[in-house]
């Protein structure tokens, strides 16, 4: 009872939940944080270190880390760990060759005690671009039927248009309220 009291309460009032958003370089993430905040695409340049905002959705309240995600960055992403509820993974659907190297942070990811009980969402973006992977197919290359220990969940998206972005973060918030 305590537990599902205390569930209740982070609900109803304004606690934050730690979420972030991390991919490879030009996955989008930065793109997509400021859709969160402002529904409007932003000018981007690449992340050196990091974007934080607060992204108010459906009276939940969210604070979003977006990390830069070039090779030399990827080795300080474990700094933003602590306290994570939900990992946004980005992937640019274009990207074949790059697919493995997402795949190896993934599951880096998934094995760092600090992440041991943050959900996982990840975002097939660019869905416009002709020719880019569906999420089944990133899925299959993920492998993500064989994860067990983390809750996850993909969505294909285009951050350019906002599409499935909220789609992506209606299983954010019913996987909260699941907990
Ligand atoms: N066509 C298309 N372009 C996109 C989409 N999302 C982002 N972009 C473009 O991709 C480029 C990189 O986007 P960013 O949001 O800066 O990428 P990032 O993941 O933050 O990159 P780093 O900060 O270097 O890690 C920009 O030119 C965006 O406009 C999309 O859905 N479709
Ligand atoms: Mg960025």
């Amino acid at each position: 009872m305590g537990l599902l009291f205390s569930r209740l309460w982070s609900l109803f009032t304004n606690e934050e939940h730690k979420v972030i958003i991390v991919g490879l370089d030009n996955a989008g993430k930065t793109t997509i944080l400021y859709q969160f905040l402002m529904n409007e695409v932003v000018h981007t340049s690449p992340t050196i270190g990091s974007n934080v905002e607060e992204v108010v959705w459906k009276n939940i309240h969210f604070l979003m880390w977006d990390i830069g995600g070039q090779e030399s960055l990827r080795a300080s992403w474990n700094t933003y760990y602590t306290n994570t509820q939900f990992i946004i993974l980005v992937i640019d659907s274009t990207d074949r060759e790059r697919l493995s190297i997402t795949k190896e942070e993934l599951y880096k990811m998934m094995a760092n005690e600090d992440l041991r009980k943050a959900a996982v969402l990840i975002l097939a973006n660019k869905q416009d671009i002709k020719g880019s992977m569906s999420a089944a197919e990133i899925s299959q290359h993920l492998n993500l039927t064989s994860v067990k220990d983390h809750p996850w969940h993909i969505q294909a998206c285009c951050a350019l248009t906002g599409e499935g972005l909220y789609q992506g973060l209606e299983w954010i918030t019913n996987n909260l309220k699941r907990r």
